[in-house]
């Protein structure tokens, strides 16, 4: 029962007749909805709502005590409850003095020692004092994860290639087809090759399997004692670290209170500082710290992620809306969709409140999308005229990391400008007759509009930048969660299915009975048939 949310349902029914073009056009629409933080902008007003929405929505998360849990969530609380777990990523990225505790214990000398080691190991693999076993430089870092433990350092370096100036390129492996593993290495060089393994537990069957896989290329190639110059491992668990035999000294440590898919800021991104350098890493944290002060100081009315996780919540629950599509109009941050995909379904995908009682709302929308302006191209049809409201992010820099003669940078942001006013303002039946369409053709032709979206504004992408924008990203949702009163941090939703897998295998390698249901049963008898044809 939520006194707030059925205040919003009743102002959405008032808002049946609204148009966002007008709403765009009134007289200090931008003082109101357009947000600068540290250079960025993130402009609201193409959102369907007014002055009363965002009201609204204050009392919502002032109702579901967001700002209570925000504090919790940076006091070290375990606020991971059915894990029992702090979630405390934000001390990864503490740029202050302030202690940050778990259970009592300030966590910072451990995070900077971390980091100290971090320094250290980048400075070798970039100075030449840490060579591969038969004494070449390493040029190629490939990190093997999957997760949290890839998606994160994967989209990061993607997004910051240009400062890959350190002479070191990063690969990621994470799937357990073996194409991936292959495909990766064909063009390397195993002397001149590092792997990091990166996985929280250790214990993850795809990561391992992989890991073990690089291994015996990296033996085959060098023999066993290459492996000592040839892999690093991050983890919370030193034991497994050492019987998979990665000589703990080269170990990067990093602790249950950080959730996977929050973990790029541990040493999980230590393939982002391997590829842009540790000075450069440290600027991703700061941008995310700069972030991180903004959530934890800003009154709801201008705290930006707060405002964004709300109106998802209003999409959600107040319009129905299933999905949201997130648009870089920046080639470098092609991932993102996919990291989004992870932190935010993954966070808010559940059907359980924290008191273990059935949420009776919508939770976490499909969040999807591809750069611009590669998406005009194919599904921008539906999110302009499909019978689904899909609100959309647009993110695009001022300038381009690529400087060009030619006007490609200007034409990619007039895309992106265009794109959101033509959600907004579509274009009614008069406009499309009054342009001499045919009358068979003009119903076809028209745009409903009223189609919102937020427009992410910087002056150019850069690790301090990211930092922020990532962060911006990980309060959006962790407010989205504080509203429904669900468990952000765990996933129990994935457990099932790697049963099932290890139960299904050994009828697949031949090692145990077939097993699983009538279906699964049918299609691994059909797997063997197709094998031995
Ligand atoms: C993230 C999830 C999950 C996890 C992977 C890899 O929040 O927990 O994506 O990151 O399953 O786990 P390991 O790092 O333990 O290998």
């Amino acid at each position: 029962m939520s006194h707030a949310l059925d205040a919003l349902s009743d102002h959405r029914d008032a808002l049946n007749d609204v148009s966002l073009a007008a709403l765009c056009d009134a007289p200090g629409r931008r003082d109101r909805f357009v947000h600068s933080l540290d250079g960025m902008t993130v402009d609201l007003s193409r959102h369907l709502a007014t002055e009363e929405t965002l009201g609204l929505l204050v009392a919502l998360a002032r109702e579901r005590d967001v700002e209570r849990l925000r504090d919790a969530m940076f006091a070290g609380e375990p606020v991971n409850t059915t894990e029992h777990r702090a979630a405390l990523h934000v001390a990864l990225r503490n740029q202050s003095d302030r202690p940050m505790l778990v259970d009592g214990v300030d966590v910072m000398p451990g995070v900077r020692d971390v980091l100290r080691r971090m320094q250290a190991f980048c400075a070798a693999l970039h100075g030449g004092d840490w060579r591969g076993a038969t004494g070449e430089r390493i040029t190629d870092v490939v990190n093997i994860g999957i997760g949290g433990s890839d998606l994160g350092p994967r989209m990061a370096t993607e997004a910051l290639r240009p400062w890959w100036t350190s002479g070191i390129r990063a690969h990621f492996v994470s799937n357990v087809d073996p194409s991936h593993l292959a495909d990766t290495v064909a063009s390397l060089d195993p002397a001149r090759t590092l792997f990091i393994v990166a996985s929280k537990t250790f214990g993850t069957q795809e990561t391992l399997a992989n890991a073990h896989a690089a291994r015996s290329w990296i033996v085959d190639a060098l023999g066993g004692d290459a492996v000592e110059r040839h892999f690093v491992a991050v983890s919370t668990d030193a034991g497994r670290v050492a019987a998979f035999g990665i000589d703990t000294a080269n170990m990067f440590e990093f602790w249950d209170w950080v959730g996977g898919r929050y973990s790029m800021w541990s040493a999980i991104g230590l393939s982002i500082a391997a590829a842009i350098g540790f000075d450069r890493f440290l600027d991703m944290l700061e941008g995310a710290h700069g972030m991180d002060a903004h959530f934890r100081e800003a009154a709801p009315e201008q705290n930006v992620p707060m405002l964004l996780g709300l109106l998802d919540c209003w999409y959600r629950n107040c319009w129905g809306c299933q999905s949201r599509a997130v648009l870089p109009y920046d080639q470098h941050l092609s991932m993102l969709p996919a990291y989004l995909q992870q932190l935010e379904m993954e966070s808010n995908g559940k059907r359980t409140r924290l008191d273990g009682t059935p949420t009776s709302k919508g939770t976490s929308m499909v969040v999807w999308g591809a750069p611009g302006t590669n998406g005009q191209h194919s599904f921008h049809q539906m999110l302009h005229q499909g019978t689904t409201l899909v609100p959309c992010d647009f993110l695009v820099a001022a300038s381009s990391c690529e400087p060009s003669p030619d006007a490609r940078g200007d034409m990619l942001i007039a895309n992106c400008l265009a794109q959101a006013e033509a959600l907004a303002r579509g274009r009614s039946l008069e406009e499309v007759i009054e342009d001499g369409t045919p009358p068979e053709l003009a119903p076809h032709k028209v745009m409903p509009g009223n189609r919102p979206s937020t427009t992410i504004l910087y002056p150019r992408l850069d690790p301090k930048r990211l930092g922020a924008l990532i962060a911006m990203y990980e309060h959006r949702v962790f407010t989205q969660g504080a509203v429904w009163g669900i468990d952000s941090f765990d996933q129990w939703g994935v457990e099932l299915g790697k049963v099932l897998a290890g139960e299904i295998l050994p009828g697949l390698t031949g090692e145990g009975p077939v097993s699983g249901d009538a279906v699964s049963r049918g299609l691994a008898a059909e797997v063997a048939a197709m094998r031995e044809s």
